[in-house]
């Protein structure tokens, strides 16, 4: 079965499941996007800051070359690196993206994170351990965003890690508006009021990390594993699902579009069969009880940045 799709505000269509391709390595991404094109995904997500997008671009390649899928069958977002928030540096960034993906055009182009890091030289520019910050502000770096979508590099730009205040500044002068936030959404951090507030502006979210990020570079022995929460089991055993189908359905089910990764052939192909069932209204909630403020993804390293998303008392 196809990957069922959500609309945005400006009419066009994406499908609410896609392949997440954060910490692929560059050996392994290009047989995990040829897996997920054969079994069915059409939703590829992407960043520069990622150090794979050449090989995820070969793997789209082949099986546009195979006839598996032509180009606008598919949905390929990127995302633009921190280092790259000055104005004139943006069109390059995106372009750097499209040569490396193999592609004319991009589908979505994000904001990776709202602050920016000082320009052009390493990806985490750093003096001592500590990260150089940028003081270019994100309205200013979206105005550029904007100039790809007239340009026609991209079809619709979005906002990846906004915080609601964010949001909201943003909205007073975007001349086109966000399509989608990308944040982490799981049920240890449901992201609720987030999610009203994206839907009260007609903005998609995107659920990343819905699987808890079990892969993460600096998960540590005894944390609390997502796909290991025992409440989970009996939902699973209601549903004959694994807790990864239950966890991506659980988005699917509320709206919101989810990106898991995996590299695995076996694990690509469960994720996607979660379009044969659907939770009841019981469960759903029974798992939003377990928010617990969970992030797993605080970015300390850009710690007293001024658009750090995470460090007031914000949503
Ligand atoms: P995730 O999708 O929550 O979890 C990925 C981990 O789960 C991998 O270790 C994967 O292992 C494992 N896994 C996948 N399917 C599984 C299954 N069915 N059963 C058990 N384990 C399974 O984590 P994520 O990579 O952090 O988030 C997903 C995507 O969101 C990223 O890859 C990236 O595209 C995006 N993202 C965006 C941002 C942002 O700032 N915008 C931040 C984080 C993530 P295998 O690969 O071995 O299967
Ligand atoms: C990277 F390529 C390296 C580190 C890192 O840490 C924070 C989370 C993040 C990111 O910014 N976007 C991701 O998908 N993962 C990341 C990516």
């Amino acid at each position: 079965m196809a990957s069922p799709m959500l609309k945005f505000y400006n009419g066009q269509q994406i499908p609410v499941l896609g392949l997440g391709t954060w910490k692929s390595k560059p050996g392994e991404v290009k047989y995990a996007v040829e897996i997920a094109l054969d079994v069915g995904y059409r939703h590829l997500d992407c960043a520069h800051v990622y150090g794979n997008e050449k090989e995820v671009g070969e793997g789209i390649g082949k099986k546009i070359k195979s006839g598996v899928v032509t180009r606008s069958d598919i949905f390929v977002t990127s995302k633009l690196w921190n280092t790259f928030h000055r104005p004139d540096l943006v069109e390059n960034a995106c372009r750097t993206s499209l040569t490396n993906l193999g592609l004319e055009y991009l589908d979505l182009y994000l904001m990776h994170w709202p602050f920016a890091y000082k320009e052009e030289g390493e990806l985490f520019p750093s003096v001592e351990g500590k990260i150089q910050f940028s003081d270019v502000d994100y309205l200013d770096t979206w105005k550029a965003m904007e100039k790809l979508v007239d340009t026609g590099l991209v079809r619709s730009i979005g906002i990846s890690n906004f915080n609601s205040s964010q949001i909201a500044r943003l909205l007073k002068s975007a001349r086109i508006k966000p399509v989608t936030n990308q944040v982490e959404c799981h049920p240890y951090l449901n992201q609720t009021r987030l999610a009203k507030v994206c839907s009260d502006n007609g903005i998609l979210v995107t659920a990343y990390s819905p699987l808890g990020s079990p892969d993460r570079p600096w998960a540590k022995p005894g944390d609390p594993q997502l796909l290991d929460e025992p409440k989970l089991k009996s939902i699973c055993e209601k549903y004959k699902k694994s807790p990864a189908q239950i966890l991506i359905r659980y988005q699917i089910d509320r709206g919101i579009i989810v990106i898991p990764k995996s590299v695995n052939k076996d694990r690509i192909t469960q994720n996607f069969q979660v379009f044969d069932f659907k939770l009841s209204a019981a469960d759903i909630a029974e798992i939003d009880s377990f928010d617990c403020n969970g992030r797993l993804l605080l970015m300390t390293g850009a710690s007293g940045h001024q658009y750090h998303p995470f460090e007031k008392d914000d949503y």
